[in-house]
């Protein structure tokens, strides 16, 4: 009986993991060892998130000069951004196959000392949305992962790749549930936190984004510098003019919330470049890399404006790109308005 299967036989990321893995016989594991440490650095977060509901809004807190000062949530938050990053470094170090680790909260890359060196390299965001922390929206961790071509002499260019050449990537969403979403380059699979197990149960098996969607998902504030194919796209999703109904606005300015949204339910989701910041706002490497590949792997797809996401080589680590990113159809009008415009 189906519905007793899944109660005995729970299908664990892990267990997930290593049967993609038995796959391939060349494998040596090396990835499912890697996998478990960023699960637990997501495990670890979490709790941490949730810690923040028990304290008091005001805490009164004695600084260097011993003298009284205020601490607000706000300034809390930052801890916990900074928090989330040492969780993760010592998480992905320990794994000991790690090489070479990008952090939002970094400003240079970390290169593994060669004991514990590996053959992965780690692009990530340990806590995106933190400016949603006050309030209790969610909130999440964004990870891509590259592999070495040298392990003996890593140099920068092993990150600097375009996100295609990306073996895995996914995020975690601490939310109403703790929902962990991953793409190893066959589909994207979603598993959930069952809190009395600790585990991420495979929930969300094969997802695949709606070819076209009901919501269009902007910071629409920004509206005045907009360029022209984002302003005539988003003008079409109010008043569209081929007979078909309005789209939804729906903005949570989480972006793993708003991704996750556009992943299940599709439509699009779009942080543009415009007048005053020509790339946007969001990361290569971390942020548009990552939430990319997941798109094209669930059947929709990835566009910066002037080509394919993925394609992207960055020259940075923390460069920025504007990206559309959504159900197949929704980015194919936008892909037509941008080329119209050449
Ligand atoms: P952060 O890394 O400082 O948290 O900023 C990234 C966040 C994304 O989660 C979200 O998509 C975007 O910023 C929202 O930006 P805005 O407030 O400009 O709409
Ligand atoms: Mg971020």
């Amino acid at each position: 009986h189906a519905a007793d299967a899944h109660r005995t036989d729970l299908m664990t990321i892990t267990r997930f993991v290593l049967n993609e893995q038995s796959k391939h016989p060349e494998s040596r594991g090396d990835f499912s060892i890697l996998l478990s440490h960023i699960v637990l650095g997501c495990k670890q977060v979490l709790p941490n998130s949730l810690d923040l509901l028990e304290k008091p809004m005001f805490r009164q807190v004695v600084d260097e000069s011993k003298s009284l000062i205020i601490l607000s949530l706000g300034e809390e938050q930052k801890k916990l951004d900074v928090l989330s990053n040492d969780v993760f470094v010592k998480a992905l170090v320990s794994s000991g196959r790690t090489c070479i680790l990008v952090s939002e909260e970094d400003e240079e890359a970390t290169f593994v000392e060669p004991s514990k060196r590996g053959r992965y390299c780690v692009v990530f965001d340990p806590l995106d949305g933190s400016s949603n922390i006050d309030c209790g929206v969610s909130i999440g961790t964004i990870f891509g992962i590259y592999m070495v071509k040298d392990s003996q002499e890593p140099t920068l260019d092993e990150v600097l790749q375009p996100g295609k050449n990306m073996l895995a990537a996914g995020y975690c969403m601490y939310g109403s549930s703790c929902t962990f979403v991953l793409t190893t380059g066959s589909g994207v699979n979603g598993f959930t936190l069952d809190p009395s197990l600790g585990e991420f149960i495979l929930t969300h098996p094969d997802i695949k984004i709606p070819k076209k969607g009901k919501i269009y998902s902007v910071n629409e504030g920004n509206a005045r510098n907009w360029d022209g194919p984002t302003a005539k796209y988003v003008e079409k999703c109010k008043f569209p003019t081929d007979g078909s109904s309005p789209k939804s606005l729906r903005y949570i300015g989480s972006m793993v919330a708003d991704v996750h949204r556009t992943l299940l339910y599709g439509g699009v989701f779009l942080y543009p470049g415009d007048k005053k910041s020509p790339s946007g706002k969001l990361r290569v490497l971390y942020e548009v890399f990552p939430m990319s590949f997941l798109m094209e792997q669930a059947g929709g797809q990835a566009f910066t404006g002037k080509q394919r996401a993925l394609d992207l080589v960055p020259q940075k680590i923390h460069e920025r790109s504007p990206i559309f990113l959504g159900s197949y159809d929704d980015i194919e009008e936008i892909k037509a308005l941008y080329a119209a415009e050449e």
